[in-house]
């Protein structure tokens, strides 16, 4: 037997651990963390040493299928694939144009994120607009809070810098997505606090990042934006904030002001069900910091008024001044992505809607993108500009769209859904044509993605100038007929006689760092991934040769220090959006006890579980540790309230829909909530042998009709429900 160790990086969420593969006979048998790795001390989670069971799992497809008779699968070669998908969607858009051909990109492409930007190309080409991400059901606020507030061009003061930190709704400890630094996030902040850093956390859960917290706020769920302008509230009362640096930088400070007023201490903590001196305590301590940031996360995005939360948040680091300022070290200074030249200056504010409309509920497409909220009502409905052919790239939108039984009827609706995944998820179910692609240890990477995080919310990614680049590391299996989702849509844009462009972006709207660049691909021939990782780091301002030459990865020594606002520069920011003040004082009008419907006397919230990504990870016993269904968390008070224990089955319903979930006592959250990982579940029209599997499927609880006015994010936290014993088994 022939066993090497190979250094790599874990793809399977944001954090990229670098990681040391142990390969036997071409299979990775074992992954640990990689000790020689700086800036990371060896961690990984149970998902990064599950990779070989992942890589190696006898449920993965190897071959690509294709819709037969009724249910059944037959394996297509993937060339014949190719031509079969490229003649319909030729067909399709010439009878019916351009917008019948849409993709929803999902968290799939993390792992290996070369196919989305093929993808896109290919949608430019065709000049169809529809293309549709898990971003606008994920935190979409991030987009239109900074298209309404504006941006500053040097990014926000850094986690490793800061006095105090405040973090939204976000578990960075777990999840590795916002409010940390995503380099081993459980070590980062258990060294910021012990230099004293003094974080404040809000959060219905008391969670692994809340327990590190100096003043840990768990509130009612949903009351984040009235928190917030309490917040702001006493931190204009009390004068603890930089006067000199709203002045320079910003606009609408009155407005705000106004608006804030009737969110007194008493009337926030009312509202929120907050202690008043723990409020006054997490304003002061944010206030009299030097410096540190609020950021959101899924929490406050979920929660309805997603795009004000996120506003406030915003309006706080601004009224703080808590950019980074002239002559301080950049705080992302890129290393794969381009040169730039960070500046003490805001970007401009931009328009939050387009004037592009959906076809349904009056939604536009908006700052962050086209509203995945919309799309299964866009297959649905008849006529002119209907949606017929979708690709899923790296999606599950069985488990991951709000309102499960749409979702199933607007899957069934369409002529032709092209489900690009290695498995046979509830999504590919319903699909004509299963793509399986080779995974992330079987291509090369790079941790350009990470880095590009920056583009999407504020402070997000590593903050320090790391770089890693990784071969493949293992071949893919003897036998397989695995094609690339980049390499498949190539293959259709090549057979549809189109040209596609590669385009490196490198910002947000229109605040960007410099120029995107656009590289027409060279259509003779299908490019390799490591073509494509060199087109992305083209203009790199380390040489892409340079991060090879480093297989454990490098932090760089990169001493970029923030310019001068540039003569003449006028944007400012703006604290006083008049539809986000609007928003505000309509909240207040409700008075200080959120409305409530005694027959729905719960409020479900959402979490992240260590074992799972999303919907990943649940069938792999590696990962499971028996449980093939989400637990419906509950404190074990209100557990005894309803006559219930550990493991009872129980009917979770909402306004529109209700599932089956086992209890299981958890006394760190807040009483009256039920905290349901999502993910878990299988398509209720199909349904599944294993009636332990069916269970928790908590997108089902879900309406798409509750939605936010702009980027038409769904209530998918801070959901109204009732918990009751279930009257028979599952
Ligand atoms: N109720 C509820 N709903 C939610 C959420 C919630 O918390 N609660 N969270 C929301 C959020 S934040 C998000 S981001 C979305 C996620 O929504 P989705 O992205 O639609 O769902 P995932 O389960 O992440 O699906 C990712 C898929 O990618 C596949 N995959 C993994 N690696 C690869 C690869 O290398 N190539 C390809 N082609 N496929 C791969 C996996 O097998 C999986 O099926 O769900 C949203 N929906
Ligand atoms: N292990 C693991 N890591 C993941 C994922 C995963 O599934 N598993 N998914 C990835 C994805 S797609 C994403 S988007 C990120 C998400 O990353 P995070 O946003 O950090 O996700 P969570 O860990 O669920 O943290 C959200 C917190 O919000 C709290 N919350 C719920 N409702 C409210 C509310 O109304 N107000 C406030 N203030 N808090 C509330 C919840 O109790 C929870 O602790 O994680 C990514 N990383
Ligand atoms: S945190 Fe876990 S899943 Fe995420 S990159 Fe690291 S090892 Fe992989
Ligand atoms: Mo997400």
């Amino acid at each position: 037997m022939a066993t090497h160790t190979a250094p790599s990086m874990c793809r399977n969420c944001l954090a990229y651990c670098p990681i040391l593969v142990t390969v036997e006979d071409g299979r990775a048998i074992k992954v640990t963390g990689d000790p020689e790795a700086p800036a990371f001390d060896g961690y990984t989670c149970p998902k990064g040493r599950a990779l070989p069971a992942q890589h190696n799992d006898p449920q993965r497809l190897l071959q690509c299928l294709k819709r037969g008779d009724g249910d059944a699968f037959d394996v297509v070669d993937s060339a014949a694939a190719m031509d079969q998908v490229a003649a319909t969607v030729r067909r399709i858009l010439a009878a019916h144009g351009p917008r019948s051909i849409a993709m929803y990109s999902g968290t799939g492409p993390v792992s290996h994120p070369a196919g989305a930007p093929i993808a896109r190309a290919f949608f430019r080409a065709i000049q169809s607009r529809m293309t549709f991400s898990a971003a606008s059901i994920d935190k979409p606020a991030e987009y239109t809070s900074v298209a309404m507030h504006g941006n500053w061009h040097a990014g926000l003061q850094t986690f490793e810098t800061s006095d105090t930190w405040m973090i939204v709704g976000a578990n960075p400890v777990i999840a590795k997505s916002n409010g940390a630094p995503l380099n081993n996030p459980g070590v980062r902040l258990k060294q910021a606090t012990e230099r004293g850093m003094k974080m404040i956390v809000i959060d219905p859960r008391r969670t692994e990042t809340a327990k590190r917290a100096h003043v840990h706020l768990q509130p009612r769920p949903g009351q984040d934006p009235v928190l917030l302008a309490g917040i702001i509230h006493i931190l204009i009362d009390e004068g603890l904030y930089d006067a000199g640096f709203v002045r320079a930088n910003a606009e609408g400070f009155e407005a705000l002001k106004a608006s804030v007023a009737g969110c007194t201490p008493a009337f926030v903590a009312q509202r929120a069900d907050v202690p008043q001196d723990r409020l006054l305590e997490a304003a002061r301590t944010f206030g009299r910091g030097r410096r540190g940031g609020v950021v959101c996360s899924t929490g406050p995005s979920f929660s309805t008024h997603s795009n004000l939360s996120y506003y406030l948040a915003l309006c706080l680091n601004t009224l703080c001044g808590r950019w980074a300022r002239e002559g301080e070290p950049a705080p992302f200074p890129n290393v794969l992505l381009p040169a730039f030249t960070p500046r003490a200056q805001p970007y401009a504010p931009y328009p939050v809607a387009s004037d592009r409309p959906m076809r349904v509920h009056g939604l536009m497409e908006n700052a962050s993108g086209v509203p995945t909220a919309a799309l299964a009502d866009e297959i649905l409905l008849d006529g002119e500009g209907q949606v017929k052919v979708l690709f899923c790239l790296g999606g599950n939108p069985v488990l991951s769209w709000p309102d499960q039984a749409k979702t199933e009827a607007a899957l069934r609706k369409l002529e032709l859904l092209v489900v690009f995944d290695y498995k046979m998820t509830a999504t590919a179910q319903f699909a004509h044509y299963v793509i399986p692609p080779p995974l992330s240890l079987e291509v090369p990477g790079t941790s350009q993605k990470v880095e590009s995080l920056k583009y999407s919310g504020v402070s997000r990614g590593y903050a320090i100038p790391w770089a890693q680049y990784t071969p493949a590391v293992v071949p893919v299996p003897p036998g397989s007929d695995l094609i690339d989702d980049g390499a498949f849509i190539f293959g259709l844009a090549q057979r549809m006689g189109l040209q596609l462009d590669w385009v490196n972006a490198r910002g947000q709207g229109p605040n960007t760092e410099g120029p995107a660049r656009t590289m027409p691909l060279d259509m003779s021939r299908t490019p390799d991934n490591d073509e494509l990782i060199a087109l992305a780091c083209t203009d790199s301002r380390i040489a892409l040769e340079e991060v090879k030459a480093h297989p454990h990865g490098h932090v760089y020594d990169i001493d970029v220090r923030v310019q001068p606002r540039e003569p003449g520069h006028t944007a400012m920011l703006q604290l006083g959006n008049p539809m986000m003040m609007d928003e505000l004082a309509a909240l207040q009008a409700d008075g200080a006890e959120p409305a409530a419907d005694p027959a729905l006397p719960f409020q479900l919230v959402c979490r992240r579980a260590n074992n799972t990504m999303n919907s990943v990870g649940q069938t792999l016993p590696a990962l499971g540790g028996g449980k093939v269904h989400a637990p419906a968390c509950m404190h074990s008070r209100d557990l005894a309230a309803l006559g219930l224990k550990d493991g009872d089955l129980v009917t979770v319903r909402s306004r529109c829909g209700h599932m089956l979930a086992r209890i299981e006592a958890d006394d760190n959250l807040r009483q009256g909530v039920v905290s349901v990982v999502h993910g878990f579940g299988a398509p209720i029209s199909i349904g599944t042998a294993d009636p332990e599997r069916s269970l928790g499927s908590v997108t089902r609880l879900l309406d798409m009709d509750e939605r936010d006015p702009i980027s038409g994010i769904p209530r998918m936290s801070a959901v109204p429900v009732s918990v009751q014993a279930a009257a028979h088994a599952a």
